[in-house]
């Protein structure tokens, strides 16, 4: 038979019962019977671990990392900001999960380096090669590079070719439907 409130804790005395408030979870009783935080930082109950700093809270805590780290959560060791790092990215840098990704403004390319950015005069310049041609951007220039369609594929715009058989011809027709060059 439940007899006190379902937020309080029933004990049995001589000849009856007392009803007493439990506390939240993080907070315990105090010295006047209040409920008081529990300092888990302080205490050791907290799961923070490797490089990470305890933050107490009232009814809880955080794990926080250094400056220049970043918060994989909690019990995991904070990683290396790469982006507060000096010369991460030559433009712009942008934290991905688990790593970082660098950016370049319009008009220029990233280059295999993953950091440093180029024009990409194809782009600028809106260079056009021309038919059967695309345009290959390189460390301070660019280049026009042939990509012709093979026999029996079209030129769709840009950097498709589509398959365009003959009537009756079977190896056509079990070739690849359409083609991309990519430079
Ligand atoms: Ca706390």
């Amino acid at each position: 038979q439940r007899v006190c409130r379902s937020d309080q804790q029933c004990k049995n005395t001589r000849g009856g019962y007392t009803c007493t408030d439990l506390c939240p979870t993080g907070m315990t009783k105090g010295a006047n019977s209040t409920c008081i935080d529990i300092d888990e930082c302080r205490d050791g109950t907290h799961l923070c671990r490797y490089n990470q700093i305890c933050e107490n809270t009232r009814g809880s805590y955080h794990c926080t990392c250094p400056r220049g780290y970043r918060s994989q959560g909690v019990g995991q060791p904070c990683l290396i900001n790469e982006c507060e790092q000096r010369d991460t990215c030559q433009h712009e840098c942008m934290n991905t999960p688990g790593s970082h990704k660098c950016l370049c403004p319009s008009g220029y390319r990233l280059m295999t380096n993953g950091k440093t950015c180029q024009i990409d005069e194809c782009l600028e310049q809106n260079i056009q090669c021309g038919s059967n041609r695309m345009c290959f951007n390189m460390r301070g220039s660019y280049q026009c590079i042939d990509t012709p369609c093979p026999p029996n594929y079209q030129r769709e715009p840009a950097t498709f070719c589509l398959k365009n058989c003959p009537p009756n011809d079977l190896e056509c027709a079990l070739s690849p439907y359409a083609l991309e060059y990519k430079l």
